[in-house]
C-alpha cells in the first residue's frame, strides 16, 4: 500500500504532537488545609486559613467549590515524579481551632482518564502537632491511627481497589509504611491550630510508577 508522501507527513505530526502533550502532561501531589466540615464527618468550628509560604515548584490556591467558603480551603499543588520529593508549604489560621489536612491525588480534569495516584510519607508539622505523620501504626482495619480515609461517594470512575486510598509497606522513605491516595479516595487528619501561629508542614511524596 503506497501513501501519499504529505499523508505521512501528516501522520507523524500529530504523533508528534501527541508525544510531545504526553512530556509535558506532569502529574501533582495535592495538598489541602480545610478549615470547615468535610462531608462525612464530625462539625468543626469553621476557621479562615491563609497562605503563608511553600516551597519552589509549589502553586499555592485557595479552594473554590460549590457550597463551600474560599477563606477556608487552599490547596497546595507539587508536580511529582517517580522519584521521592520533599515539598512543604506554610499556613496559619486567623482563629484558633481545627483544620483538615488532606493528602490527594491530582484531580482528574478528564472524567475517562484513570486517577492520578500520589504516593506520601514522613509528613512533618511544626508549630502544631501531627500523629503518625509516617503512617507506621495502622488500627486493626489497616488504616493509619488519627488519620482517616475519605471516599467521593460521587466519584467518577468509583472508588475501588485499583484506586483506593491504601497502606503500601514495600515502597516507604521513612519506616516501612507510606500511603497511596488518589483525589476522590484521600486520607486527612484533623490539626489543632492556634490563632495566627505559623503551621508549616513537609512531606515526600511522588507518583506511582
Ligand atoms: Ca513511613
Amino acid at each position: 500500500m503506497n501513501r501519499h508522501p504529505i499523508t505521512w507527513i501528516a501522520l507523524v505530526s500529530v504523533l508528534s504532537v501527541q508525544v510531545l502533550c504526553a512530556a509535558s502532561t506532569s502529574q501533582r501531589a495535592q495538598v489541602e488545609i480545610v478549615g470547615e466540615r468535610l462531608s462525612g464527618q464530625a462539625d468543626v468550628a469553621p476557621v479562615n486559613v491563609d497562605i503563608v509560604e511553600y516551597s519552589e515548584g509549589c502553586f499555592a490556591t485557595r479552594i473554590d467549590l460549590p457550597l463551600c467558603n474560599r477563606n477556608r480551603r487552599i490547596r497546595f499543588r507539587y508536580s511529582a515524579e517517580p522519584d521521592w520529593r520533599d515539598g512543604s508549604f506554610t499556613f496559619k489560621a486567623q482563629a484558633s481551632g481545627q483544620v483538615a489536612l488532606i493528602l490527594r491525588g491530582q484531580d482528574q480534569e478528564k472524567r475517562d482518564k484513570p486517577p492520578v495516584l500520589v504516593i506520601y510519607d514522613n509528613v512533618r508539622v511544626t508549630g502544631a502537632e501531627i500523629k503518625n505523620g509516617s503512617f507506621e501504626t495502622l488500627d486493626n482495619t489497616g488504616v493509619p491511627v488519627s488519620w482517616k480515609v475519605f471516599n467521593e461517594p460521587k466519584s467518577e470512575p468509583p472508588v475501588d481497589d485499583q484506586n483506593r486510598a491504601t497502606i503500601l509497606t514495600s515502597e516507604a522513605i521513612d519506616g516501612k509504611n507510606c500511603v497511596r491516595v488518589g483525589y476522590n479516595s484521600s486520607l486527612y487528619q484533623l490539626i489543632t491550630v492556634e490563632a495566627e501561629k505559623p503551621v508549616t508542614v513537609s512531606f515526600f511524596y511522588r507518583t506511582v510508577e
